[in-house]
């Protein structure tokens, strides 16, 4: 299986980027229309001439920026355009357009000629493109959001048709509906920051770097020569924290091991030190730099028992979020306001780990992982899976072969997650995800393998192929509603059920409730904040008790905040089982996890 790796944008002495971010022109094809702007060539068109043209940001989802309900729940595609001249000084360069994600399919035009397609949003994918020095460069992408049984995520496309005896037709021409098979709004469009790469003519493409507790270290460089004739490299390993260099060393690659080193550890159980790899590509026979790269990277080792996760040979207790990148106006769009606030959120409550649910985040949140000591479940964007076919089987290949190639360098990424929820109590579910799993341990045999479950343990068919299970369960929400004193129970006795039958670390990975922020009601009823509070305070008990007998490796509260969902009568705007509100306020609930997981020992 083949995908190349992708580094994240850096500028320095020998590459450059222009961050193409701004107000891009957006013109959003009528409803039910499908393919108007593909059959009439838009790409080779000035999109702002358009009477119905418009700017949209990028990057940010275009959902909620206007005030037109069909933009809002546009189904298909929608083009964006952006024009620039070039700089003379940049003939030197190979330049890139780099997407670091197009929510959902996309097809990107330059100059007028279609440069490449990507499937999937939440993961970069860049293109090799020649400049216009004398004229106008134009950067057309159509973008189509539309999810069906073929698509990651899948969704329910059906077109409805009701005629009455006397002739009324219920439904305009064309009607559809499209059912998302998720719980969090489709935003689509340019979700995070497109740029021009500007690098040398022999540039370091890729990056693999693994570091472990015990200073084992190794890298691997891939090159794209442009035959520029015997290429190396030169390298140093620095420790950022003594600012002293550990390593010194020549080639492409090497296997070796580093005395000494400072471990990154998780918040709580150490400090997250780093450090940085500095790498400059030489050419052999002039000894000339061609090109450096430096990236930031840890010596950690993680490791598996039957009962629990190791982080450097110690028990890591997850004390941790599902979480969502979700924000008013911008919708999914990256926005470091937004990311910084989230992640000390997750600091001012005394957590120390979250999942990527559902979809890979963004590149800078990973690295400011990294820097906090935040130990990260990286997430595919595999959600709601129950269409286990061939195809979907490789598309879901690409994605994951894509996330490891983006993410496999930062320590805080201490284990996969290959799907959310599927229907993973079928036979073909566990062929289909046993190569999966293979995969994955292929192309990264250094971190474990999970998935996150809502089966039960005596029907599930894949739980046996993971390295460790996440158990998603609502009790006291979807199920024993208002029923309080059954909720301690439940939990416990169904995970020490998981637990005795895997005999794998299990990882309480979603539970919680809706609350209204502001609706008190005393008794708790449901939606009201004390009934939140009421059943984190019963599952909480559960908790405790399984982990105090070995049985229970790790929690987390769904959700850190309230998130925008499709419309249904079980979401009033969006899903309020948030800890904070969507502009991150904290509910009463959010005191009572800040409390837990002040005073959570570490260690049992
Ligand atoms: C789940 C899903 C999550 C939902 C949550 C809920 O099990 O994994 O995406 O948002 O339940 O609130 O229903």
């Amino acid at each position: 299986f083949e995908n190349d790796g992708i580094l994240f944008p850096q500028r320095n002495e020998y590459r450059h980027y222009d961050q193409l971010d701004g107000l891009w022109t957006f013109v959003r094809e009528p409803k039910n229309s499908y393919g108007v702007g593909l059959e009439n060539k838009w790409h080779l068109v000035d999109l702002e001439d358009f009477e119905n043209a418009t700017v949209m940001p990028v990057p940010s989802a275009y959902n909620d920026i206007t005030q037109d309900i069909n933009v809002r729940d546009h189904v298909g595609w929608v083009w964006y355009q952006y024009k620039f001249y070039a700089s003379k000084q940049d003939t030197e360069y190979r330049t890139f357009l780099r997407f670091s994600s197009v929510n959902y399919y996309a097809l990107i035009f330059f100059n007028g000629y279609l440069i490449g397609n990507h499937v999937g949003g939440h993961l970069p994918f860049q293109f090799e493109v020649s400049l216009n020095f004398n004229s106008l460069n134009k950067i057309t992408i159509a973008v189509n959001n539309t999810l069906s049984h073929d698509t990651i995520p899948p969704g329910e496309f059906k077109y409805l048709h009701q005629t009455y005896p006397s002739g009324i037709q219920v439904y305009p021409p064309g009607f559809f509906e499209l059912t998302p098979d998720f719980d969090f709004f489709n935003y689509a469009g340019i979700l995070r920051s497109v740029y021009l790469l500007k690098l040398p003519k022999s540039y370091i493409k890729e990056l693999k770097i693994a570091a472990y507790g015990n200073g084992n270290f190794s890298y691997r460089i891939n090159v794209d020569t442009n035959n520029s004739g015997d290429l190396n490299a030169d390298i140093v390993v620095t420790s950022l924290k003594s600012r002293q260099r550990v390593y010194e060393g020549k080639g492409l690659q090497a296997d070796v091991n580093i005395p000494h080193v400072e471990l990154w550890n998780p918040r709580g159980y150490g400090e997250p030190n780093l450090h940085e790899l500095e790498v400059h590509l030489i050419n052999n026979q002039t000894n000339q730099i061609i090109d450096i790269y430096r990236e930031k990277f840890g010596f950690r080792t993680v490791q598996v028992t039957n009962d629990t996760i190791l982080i450097n040979e110690k028990t890591f207790y997850c004390k941790g979020f599902g979480m969502h990148e979700d924000f008013e106006l911008h919708g999914r769009g990256y926005n470091p306001v937004v990311m910084t606030k989230d992640l000390n959120m997750v600091e001012w409550m005394g957590g120390n780990c979250y999942r990527t649910s559902h979809y890979p985040y963004s590149e800078e949140r990973a690295y400011e992982a990294d820097r906090r000591g935040i130990a990260v479940i990286t997430e595919v964007p595999a959600v709601g899976m129950r269409y286990f076919t061939k195809p979907i089987q490789k598309l879901h290949a690409q994605m994951i072969s894509e996330m490891i190639l983006r993410d496999r360098n930062h320590p805080s990424v201490f284990a996969w997650s290959l799907s959310n929820e599927p229907a993973s109590d079928s036979t073909t579910a566990r062929n289909y995800y046993s190569d999966l799993i293979t995969l994955t341990h292929s192309l990264d045999s250094t971190r474990p393998v999970t998935m996150v479950l809502d089966t039960y343990y005596s029907t599930d068919k894949v739980a046996d192929m993971l390295d460790f299970i996440c158990v998603n369960r609502y009790y006291g929400w979807y199920a024993n509603t208002g029923y309080l004193e059954t909720i301690t129970k439940s939990y416990i006795g169904e995970i020490y059920e998981w637990k005795r039958k895997f005999q794998k670390p299990i990882i309480q990975s979603e539970y919680g409730a809706d609350a209204i922020a502001g609706l008190s009601q005393d008794p708790s009823i449901d939606f009201s904040e004390q009934y939140q509070v009421d059943v984190l305070i019963q599952a909480h008990k559960a908790f405790d008790f399984l982990r105090a007998n070995g049985s229970l490796a790790g929690e987390m509260v769904w959700n850190l905040a309230d998130f925008m969902t499709a419309q249904s009568t079980s979401r009033a705007v969006g899903n309020h089982k948030g800890m904070l509100t969507r502009t991150r306020q904290p509910k009463m609930a959010a005191y009572v996890l800040k409390k837990r997981y002040e005073t959570l020992e570490n260690v049992v």
